[in-house]
C-alpha cells in the first residue's frame, strides 16, 4: 500500500479516510467496479469514452470521503467562510489537476498500465469546461484552487452554461464561431442535486402591506424558473481538503407556474419550458464590453439571488442574522452578480423582516467588490426600464440605497450638484439608469483592483469621489496564478528541474523559487533549463502539427501573443511588427539570413459582434499565409494563428514559449495574468508599463525585461496634447511601408478594400495609440533580436524570471485576500 499524500501527523489525516485502497491493485479494482456498475461494460468491449468515465469517476472516488468529512466539519463547527460569486470559470480539464491534488498520479498511470490502457488516450477524452471568456473566468478556477489549498471554507457560486465559450475555426482566414457542446457526454465529474433545487422569481410587481401594523413592501412576482445546482469538487492540493464549486442550471418550474405563466395550451407550456432554461443556455461572449441584452441580466439575478438564497437556508433557524458577517463574506467577481445587493436585502427587509439600517448595516459587511478593469465602456450599466420590469422590488430597494447613500454626501459636501450627479448610483444620461459599479462600492465593507497600477488607477481616475469619501474602503490585491495547473501540470520537465535543484514544497510556498536564484549562475542547470525549454518545444510541435498541421521550427525564437482579441491589447501593434520584418526583407533592406529566426505564434477569440477585433484576426491570417509561403524570407518568420485558444492549449505554448507579448497601451490593462504565466515558464517579457507588468518588471529586474512604449501618465499627456496618428506614420519610414504595404493589397490578393477599415483606423482614430508607440516596440525588438543571439545569457535571465516571480502565486492573492478583505481565520 502506498501512504495516503497526507502524513500521519497532519491535522486532517486524522479524520477516518474510506475510499478506496490507496493502492495500484486497489485503483484497479475500483476502476473496474465503475466500468462495469457505472457504464454497463466490460474492460473488453469498453470504447475510449467509457473508459475516460470509469477512470475520472474512480479519481473522483478518493476525493469522495474527504469532500463528506470537510463538508461535515463545516456544518458541526462552522467558521467564516468565503462565497465567491463569479459569473465565470474558465476550468481547463479536471482529471490531471484531481489526480495531482489527490496525489494518486502515480497509482493510477501504474493501474491504467496493468489494464493494458494508455492514460494519455484517456486524458484526451476530456472536453474541457470552458465556462468563461478569460482573464476574469480564468482567476476565479485559480483562486478556487489556492482557497482549496490554504483550507479556507469556500463555495464557489456560478452558472452551469450548456454551451461554453464558442469553439473558433477560421474560414479563408476569418473567425467562424461553433457552439461549444461541452456536455454532450455527459461530466463524470458534477453532482446535481435536483433535490436541492431553488425558486427564483421575475417580473411582476410590488405592493404594500400592512404586516400587523407594521407597513411592509413585497413583491408579487410574475414567473418563477427553478435553478438546479451541480456540485464540483475542487480539491486542494495534496492536503485533503475539498471544497465545493456549486453551479446553477435553470429547469422550468412545474406545469402549474407554466400554465400561470402563459394561457396553458401545450405549445405555449413547452416554449415557456424553453424560455425558462434559456436563462443558463450559453456563455455571453462578449469580455470586458458588456452588452446590456436582457437575457445577461437573468442570468445574474438568477445566479446571485440562488447563491445567496442557497447560503442562508444553511444557517440554523435561530441564527441571528446580525452576525451574518461573522460567517460569510460574498466576493463580487466584477459587477455581475452585483444584483445580489439588493436581493440580500430584500430577503432581510421584506423576508427576516429586520429594519432597513439594521438590514444595511449586515449588507455593507457582507460583500466586497473586485473590479477588472479601467475601460469605462466595460462598466455595466441597466436600464432602470429593464429593471423594473425583471426585477421590480430589488429597484427600488435600489432607489432607496441611492437616497440614503446621496444623503450621506449631501452631509458631507452640502449642496454641491456636480458632485452628487457624478456619485448617483442612478444616472439620468443617455437614459436613466444603475451604475453597477458604484452600487458594488456602496454597498462594499472593501473595493479591490487586480493590480498596483489598476488599484491607484481605479483610485485616483475612475472612483476619485469615492476613495476620498470612503477613506480606507479601496485596497489592492495583484492577481496571482496556480502554480498546480501552470507550472507543475504545463511544465513537467521544469517542475523536476527545480524540484531537484531546491526541494519539494515549492508549489504550496512559490516565492522558494528564489532559491533557483543561485543556480543560474551554475552552466550545468542553465544547459539543463534549456533542453527543458527545447524539449516543450517539441512537445508543442507535435501537438501543433496533430492539432492544426503546422509546424515549430528548431531554432526559432518562440513569440507568443495569447489573450483575447481587443484592440487595447494591441494584437495590431504585433501585426505591425511582423509587417515590418516582413517588407525589410523584401524590400532588400535586410537579408534574410541576417534575421533572427523567429516563429510568431498567435491565439485570440474575438467577441462574435466585435467587428474590428474579427478584422484584426483576418489580417493576422492574411499576413502569415503570405509571409509563410514567401521563399525569400527563407523560412525565417513564420506565423502561426493557432484556432480555438483555450486552457488546454496555454497548458502547451506557454511553457514552450521563449518571448512573452505584453503590449497593452499603458493604463488598459487591469492586470493580466498570463504575463504571470509566462514569466513563471521561463519566457521573457516584451511590454509596457501596464498592469501586473509594472510588478513583474520590479521582481525580475530591468535587465531580465524588454519593456518599450509610453508610460501612463505620457498617454494622458500625449491625449492632452492632442494625439494625431497620421504625424508617427509621417515621422517614421519603417512604419509608412508597413503600413502601405498592408494598404495595398500585399495580404489581400491585391484587393484594397479589405483591409482599409483598418488602415484608416490607424490612421485617423488609433484609440489605443498603435502608432505612438510603435517605433519604440521595434526598437525593443531588435533588443530581443540580439539577446536571442546569446543563448546562454538568455537561459540566464529566464531562470531569474521563474526564480523571482514566484510572487505570483495566486495562493499569494488569497492570503492577501484574507488579510486585507476577508478577515477569515486560519482552518489548519
Ligand atoms: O480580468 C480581465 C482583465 O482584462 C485582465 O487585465 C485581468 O488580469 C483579469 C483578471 O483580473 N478582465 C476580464 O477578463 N473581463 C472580463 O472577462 C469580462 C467578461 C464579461 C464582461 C465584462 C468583463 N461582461
Amino acid at each position: 500500500a502506498v501512504p495516503h499524500p497526507l502524513g500521519a501527523s497532519h491535522p486532517l489525516a486524522l479524520a477516518p479516510v474510506t475510499g478506496p485502497a490507496s493502492s495500484v491493485d486497489g485503483f484497479v479494482r475500483q476502476f473496474l467496479r465503475n466500468l462495469n456498475h457505472e457504464r454497463g461494460v466490460a474492460l473488453s468491449a469498453s470504447n475510449d469514452a467509457d473508459r475516460y468515465f470509469a477512470f475520472a469517476l474512480t479519481v473522483r472516488d478518493y476525493l469522495m470521503a474527504r469532500w463528506l468529512e470537510d463538508l461535515r466539519r463545516q456544518r458541526e463547527k462552522p467558521s467564516k467562510g468565503v462565497a465567491y460569486l463569479s459569473a465565470e470559470y474558465l476550468l481547463g480539464r479536471q482529471l490531471d489537476n484531481n489526480l495531482l491534488a489527490s496525489g494518486l498520479t502515480d497509482i493510477a498511470t501504474e493501474a491504467m498500465a496493468a489494464c493494458g490502457i494508455d492514460i494519455d488516450e484517456l486524458r484526451a477524452q476530456e472536453v474541457e469546461p470552458g465556462l468563461g471568456n478569460g482573464g476574469l473566468g480564468r482567476l476565479a478556477a485559480c483562486f478556487i484552487d489556492s482557497l482549496a489549498t490554504l483550507a479556507v471554507p469556500n463555495t464557489g457560486y456560478g452558472i452551469r452554461y450548456e454551451y461554453g465559450i464558442f469553439r473558433q475555426t477560421f474560414e479563408g482566414g476569418q473567425q467562424v464561431e461553433q457552439p461549444d457542446a461541452w456536455l454532450t457526454l455527459g461530466s463524470p465529474w458534477e453532482f446535481p442535486h435536483p433535490e436541492a433545487s431553488r425558486r427564483i422569481s421575475f417580473g411582476g410587481h410590488t405592493e404594500t402591506y400592512d404586516d400587523e401594523g407594521t407597513p411592509r413592501s413585497r413583491w408579487v412576482p410574475g414567473w418563477h424558473v427553478q435553478a438546479v445546482p451541480y456540485n464540483y469538487l475542487v480539491p486542494g492540493y495534496l492536503n485533503g481538503w475539498v471544497n465545493t464549486l456549486r453551479l446553477w442550471s435553470a429547469k422550468a418550474t412545474d406545469s402549474f407556474d407554466l400554465r400561470v405563466f402563459n394561457s396553458g395550451d401545450y405549445e405555449e407550456a413547452v416554449r415557456a419550458q424553453t424560455y425558462a432554461e434559456n436563462i443558463s443556455k450559453v456563455l455571453y461572449p462578449e469580455d470586458s464590453t458588456p452588452q446590456g441584452k436582457e437575457l445577461r441580466l437573468q442570468q445574474q439575478y438568477f445566479f446571485a439571488a440562488a447563491s445567496i438564497g442557497d447560503f442562508l437556508e444553511q444557517l440554523p433557524d435561530d441564527f441571528d442574522l446580525t452576525t451574518l458577517p461573522d460567517r460569510i463574506i460574498f466576493q463580487l467577481n466584477d459587477t455581475h452578480p452585483v444584483i445580489g445587493v439588493p436581493e440580500l436585502m430584500r430577503v432581510l427587509v421584506d423576508e427576516k423582516k429586520l429594519e432597513w439600517d439594521a438590514a444595511w448595516a449586515i449588507t455593507q459587511k457582507c460583500f466586497a467588490y473586485t473590479c477588472h478593469t479601467l475601460l469605462p465602456e466595460a462598466l455595466e450599466v441597466w436600464s432602470v426600464d429593464l429593471l423594473g420590469r425583471l426585477l421590480p422590488r430589488q429597484l427600488e430597494i435600489i432607489y432607496r440605497i441611492n437616497e440614503e447613500f446621496l444623503d450621506e454626501v449631501r452631509e458631507r459636501y452640502g449642496d454641491d450638484e456636480m458632485r452628487i450627479r457624478n456619485m448617483s448610483i442612478i444616472s439620468e444620461f443617455p437614459d436613466r439608469s444603475v451604475r453597477m459599479a458604484y452600487l458594488a462600492t456602496v454597498a462594499s465593507s472593501k473595493v479591490n483592483g487586480v493590480a498596483k497600477l489598476h488599484s491607484q488607477l481605479l483610485r485616483e481616475k475612475v472612483l476619485p469621489d469615492f476613495n476620498e469619501f470612503y477613506p480606507g474602503k479601496f485596497t489592492n490585491v495583484t492577481n496571482g496564478v496556480t502554480p498546480r495547473r501552470f507550472i507543475r501540470l504545463a511544465n513537467p520537465g521544469l517542475s523536476d528541474l527545480i524540484t531537484e535543484a531546491i526541494g519539494t514544497g515549492w508549489l504550496t510556498d512559490l516565492e522558494r523559487l528564489r532559491e533557483l536564484e543561485t543556480y543560474a549562475e551554475n552552466p550545468d542547470f542553465r544547459a539543463a533549463f534549456a533542453e527543458v525549454k527545447a524539449a516543450n518545444k517539441r512537445r508543442l510541435d507535435r501537438v501543433m502539427r496533430d492539432r492544426d498541421g503546422f509546424e515549430i521550427s528548431d531554432g526559432h525564437l518562440l513569440d507568443a501573443m495569447v489573450k483575447r482579441l481587443h484592440e487595447y491589447k494591441r494584437q495590431m501593434l504585433k501585426v505591425l511588427h511582423i509587417v515590418t520584418e516582413y517588407e525589410r526583407v523584401v524590400s532588400g533592406r535586410v537579408a534574410a539570413s541576417d534575421i533572427q529566426p523567429r516563429t510568431f505564434i498567435f491565439g485570440a477569440k474575438a467577441a462574435p459582434g466585435y467587428v474590428m477585433a474579427k478584422r484584426i484576426i483576418h489580417l493576422i491570417n492574411a499576413v502569415g499565409e503570405v509571409v509563410n509561403a514567401d521563399p525569400r524570407v527563407e523560412g525565417r518568420l513564420k506565423v502561426l494563428f493557432t484556432p480555438n485558444y483555450n486552457v488546454t492549449l496555454a497548458e502547451r505554448v506557454i511553457p514552450a514559449a521563449d518571448l512573452s507579448e505584453q503590449i497593452s497601451l499603458a493604463g488598459k490593462e487591469a492586470s493580466g495574468t498570463g504575463n504571470m504565466k509566462f514569466a513563471l515558464n521561463g519566457a521573457l517579457t516584451i511590454g509596457t508599463d501596464d498592469g501586473a507588468n509594472v510588478e513583474i518588471r520590479e521582481l525580475v529586474g530591468d535587465e531580465n525585461f524588454f519593456l518599450f512604449g509610453m508610460s501612463e501618465p505620457e498617454v494622458e499627456a500625449l491625449w492632452a496634447r492632442g494625439y494625431k496618428p497620421a504625424e508617427f506614420y509621417q515621422a517614421d519610414e519603417n512604419l509608412r511601408r508597413a503600413i502601405d504595404l498592408i494598404a495595398s493589397g500585399a495580404f489581400s490578393g491585391g484587393d484594397k478594400s479589405v483591409f482599409e477599415p483598418i488602415v484608416s483606423n490607424l490612421l485617423y482614430d488609433d484609440r489605443f495609440m498603435v502608432l505612438a508607440d510603435y517605433s519604440s516596440y521595434i526598437a525593443e525588438q531588435a533588443k530581443v533580436d540580439a539577446a536571442y543571439a546569446d543563448q546562454d545569457a538568455w537561459t540566464h535571465a529566464a531562470i531569474l524570471n521563474v526564480a523571482r516571480c514566484g510572487f505570483f502565486s495566486s495562493d499569494r492573492s488569497i492570503r492577501d485576500y484574507i488579510a486585507r478583505i476577508w478577515h477569515t481565520p486560519p482552518v489548519l
